[in-house]
């Protein structure tokens, strides 16, 4: 009797955990609210001391569109003049509650003359991509995935894909086609990110007051953290250099 009621109890807690597991709030989901009076975080990314030469890729494949020249690679790109870093990723690591994703990104991965353009681009988790063949060639999308489904898939000429990413990561994409061709689509659990330009500069807005970790993320230089304090109606300046590796 006491043995089976002992078993009984050990599958109850069982189911329950299951039941607990495929619930869809987990205790560190990012919450959607109204933000009033939200404050900004912007900046500039640096690169510390000499802006090194962008590495040449060979193209040696389908020249009539992909071009008859090397292309310039956009791993590291540093501005000869501002030292700014291009394509770096910043982002507010642990805010819990703040403004609505945005669910359809704003701009669309495309392949260009044979370049993924933009060659960085950051998503809310749950968004949507269109992946787009501006080119009369055929490409490919392999996507390095491991937390979103990976997928790895030819595109015709002119053609175009769209791809759901559920869950925050860093996720390469490149073309088998044209083994030079990568890019990187980075998908974050919170929407506050932002990208940086030629000059490495960044804005972040209608963020809540409150103290948070920032985050740089380069592709070739890795990550940098900070602290930000944000203050209602304010906009706080957080700075990143990098060192040459
Ligand atoms: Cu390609």
């Amino acid at each position: 009797m006491v043995k089976s009621l002992r078993l009984f109890s050990i599958i109850g807690s069982l189911a329950l955990g299951m039941a607990w597991s495929g619930h869809v709030v987990r205790a560190d989901a990012y919450k959607e609210v109204e933000v009033k009076d939200g404050g900004s975080v912007a900046g500039t990314v640096k690169f510390d001391g000499d802006a090194p030469s962008a590495k040449v890729l060979k193209v040696d494949k389908d020249e009539q569109t992909c071009g008859h020249e090397g292309k310039l690679s956009e791993e590291l790109v540093v501005n000869g003049e501002s030292k700014g870093v291009k394509n770096v990723v910043v982002s507010l690591a642990d805010i819990a509650a703040g403004k609505k994703a945005e669910l359809s990104a704003a701009v669309a991965l495309d392949q260009k003359e044979c370049a993924f353009i933009p060659h960085v681009m950051a998503i809310s988790a749950g968004a949507s991509i269109e992946l787009l063949n501006s080119d009369n060639v055929m490409h490919n999308l392999h996507s390095w995935s491991i937390k979103n489904p990976a997928f790895n898939e030819g595109v015709s000429g002119g053609g175009k894909m769209n791809k759901k990413f559920d869950l925050p990561e860093v996720v390469k994409i490149t073309c088998d086609v044209h083994k030079w061709m990568s890019s990187y689509i980075v998908v974050k659990s919170n929407p506050y990110f932002a990208v940086t330009d030629e000059n490495g500069k960044f804005k972040i807005d209608n963020v809540p007051a409150g103290s948070y970790k920032i985050e740089a993320w380069q592709e070739k230089l890795g990550k940098k953290t900070a602290d930000v304090a944000v203050k209602s109606g304010e906009e706080a300046v957080v700075d990143f250099a990098y060192a040459k590796k």
